[in-house]
C-alpha cells in the first residue's frame, strides 16, 4: 500500500491492511511465515534485502510497517519481548546516563533498571504525574531519558504526556513511553510530543496470550539505526512465526479494544457500588484522579481496573483463589480476563517499602477485563466475594 494512502486510513483499517498487501508471488492473501534462519544469496553480497533471520526477516519487516503506521511513526522495531526492548533503549544510550523513571512501572522494568542497568546509568524514581516536583528533578539533574509508563501499572496513574514531553524538552530530555496498557487504538504518545514509543505486544496489541513480545516506535532515523544495531549485535529478534501470530493478532485490535473497554466500564462501575470493595482506579472513572487528563489525551480508558478489596491478604487470596471466568494469572491484553496480585505476583520485586508508598497493598486485585459476556464476568467476580466473605 502506498504510504498516502495507508495514512488516510483509519486505525480500524491500517490493523488489517498496512503490512498486509498480498503475497506477489502467489497471491496469497495472508503473508506467508518466512520460516527461515538465513537467505541464499546469488554472489556474495549480492541479495535482495534479507541475509539472516536475527537482522531482518520479511513477516517482522511486515508487522515493523504495521506497527509504526498504528503508533505515526516512521521506523519500528520489533523484539523478543517487551523488556529486551527496554534493554536496547538503555544501550542505546551512553554509558553512566541519569534517567528519570516513573515510581509506578511494572516490577519487571524495575528489575530490569535496579538490579541490571544500575551498574551502567544512574536511576531516579519519581511520581511523574506531579509535574512541580518532576519540574525540579528535571532541572537538576537533567537526565539524559525520561521513562513514563501511563497509565501506570498497577497503580494506573496517568501523567499529562504533552505538558509533560514540553518540559523534559526544555532539558533536552528524550521522553519514552511505556504505551503497553492503552496500545496505539487508545493513545498515540509520539503525536503528543514523546520520542520514542515502546509496547509489550505480549499484551493488547497480539491479544490472545500466545506470544511474547516487544515493539520499539519512532521517528529519528540515527536512534532508529542505533537500536536496530543492537538488536543486530545482541540478538533479541522475535522468531518469523510469533511475528506472523502478532500480525493476524493486531488486525482485531480496535473491535477488541472497544470491547474491552466497554466490559471494564461496566466492571468498574459494578465494582463501585460492592459493599466488600473498599475503592476502584480506572481511568474512566469520574473518580480517578487523572480522569481529565485521561479524556485528554487518550480516546478511550482500556481494560485494565485495579481495586481494593476489604480486608488484607487473607480475603484477597480467598477471592482470588475462587473467581470464576477470570484466570488467575500475570500478564494482561488477552481476549480471555485475567486477575492477579501484584504484591505476590507481577511486582514481588519492587521491596515492599516500595511497594507500600506506592500503595501497592495486600487488597490490591488488579484486572485485565477480556472481551466475554459481561453477565458471566460478573457472576465470575460474584463468586470470588461470596468466597472471601466466609
Ligand atoms: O513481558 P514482556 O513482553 O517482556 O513486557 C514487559 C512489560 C513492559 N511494560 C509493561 C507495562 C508491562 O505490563 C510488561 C509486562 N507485564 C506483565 C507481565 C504483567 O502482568 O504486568
Amino acid at each position: 500500500m502506498k504510504k498516502q494512502q495507508e495514512k488516510k486510513l483509519n486505525i480500524a483499517s491500517k490493523v488489517i491492511h498496512v503490512g498486509n498487501s498480498a503475497d506477489s508471488v502467489t497471491g496469497a492473501i495472508i503473508p506467508p511465515i518466512y520460516q527461515t534462519s538465513t537467505f541464499v544469496q546469488a554472489s556474495p553480497g549480492k541479495h535482495q534485502g534479507y541475509e539472516y533471520t536475527r537482522s531482518h526477516n520479511p513477516t517482522r519487516t511486515r508487522l515493523e510497517e504495521c506497527l509504526a503506521s498504528l503508533e505515526g511513526a516512521k521506523h519500528a522495531l520489533v523484539t523478543a519481548s517487551g523488556l529486551s526492548a527496554t534493554m536496547l533503549v538503555m544501550h542505546a544510550i551512553p554509558n553512566g546516563s541519569t534517567i528519570v523513571c516513573g515510581d509506578d512501572v511494572y516490577g519487571g522494568t524495575y528489575r530490569l533498571f535496579t538490579t541490571v542497568f544500575n551498574h551502567m546509568h544512574n536511576f531516579i524514581f519519581v511520581d511523574t504525574t506531579d509535574s512541580t516536583k518532576l519540574n525540579s528533578v528535571l532541572k537538576e539533574h537533567r537526565p539524559t531519558l525520561l521513562w513514563l509508563e501511563t497509565p501506570t501499572n498497577p497503580t494506573l496513574k496517568i501523567t499529562d504526556i504533552a505538558k509533560t514531553a514540553k518540559i523534559a524538552h526544555q532539558y533536552r530530555t528524550t521522553v519514552v513511553v511505556d504505551n503497553t496498557f492503552m496500545s496505539p487504538y487508545f493513545q498515540n504518545p509520539l503525536t503528543l510530543g514523546a520520542d520514542l514509543v515502546m509496547h509489550s505486544m505480549t499484551k493488547f496489541i497480539n491479544g490472545h496470550s500466545d506470544v511474547v513480545g516487544g515493539a520499539l516506535m519512532l521517528n529519528q532515523k540515527p536512534l532508529y539505526d542505533k537500536l536496530w544495531a543492537l538488536q543486530n549485535s545482541i540478538g533479541p529478534c522475535q522468531s518469523p512465526f510469533d511475528s506472523w501470530l502478532v500480525l493476524r493478532g493486531v488486525k482485531t485490535l480496535a473491535v477488541r479494544m472497544e470491547a474491552h473497554q466497554k466490559n471494564a466500564i461496566k466492571v468498574a462501575k459494578w465494582l463501585e457500588t460492592h459493599p466488600q470493595v473498599e475503592s476502584v482506579v480506572y481511568p474512566g472513572l469520574k473518580s480517578h484522579p487523572q480522569h481529565r487528563i485521561a479524556k485528554k489525551q487518550m480516546s478511550g480508558f482500556g481494560g485494565m481496573i485495579t481495586f481494593f478489596i476489604k480486608g488484607g491478604v487473607k480475603e484477597s487470596k480467598r477471592f482470588l483463589q475462587n473467581v470464576e471466568i477470570f484466570a488467575l494469572a500475570e500478564s494482561l491484553g488477552g481476549v480471555e480476563s485475567l486477575i492477579e496480585h501484584p504484591a505476590i505476583m507481577t511486582h514481588a520485586s519492587v521491596p515492599k517499602k516500595n511497594r507500600a508508598e506506592l500503595g501497592i497493598s495486600d487488597n490490591l486485585i488488579r484486572l485485565s477485563v477480556g472481551i466475554e459476556n459481561i453477565d458471566d464476568l460478573l457472576a465470575g467476580l460474584t463468586a470470588g466475594f461470596k468466597a472471601a466473605k466466609k
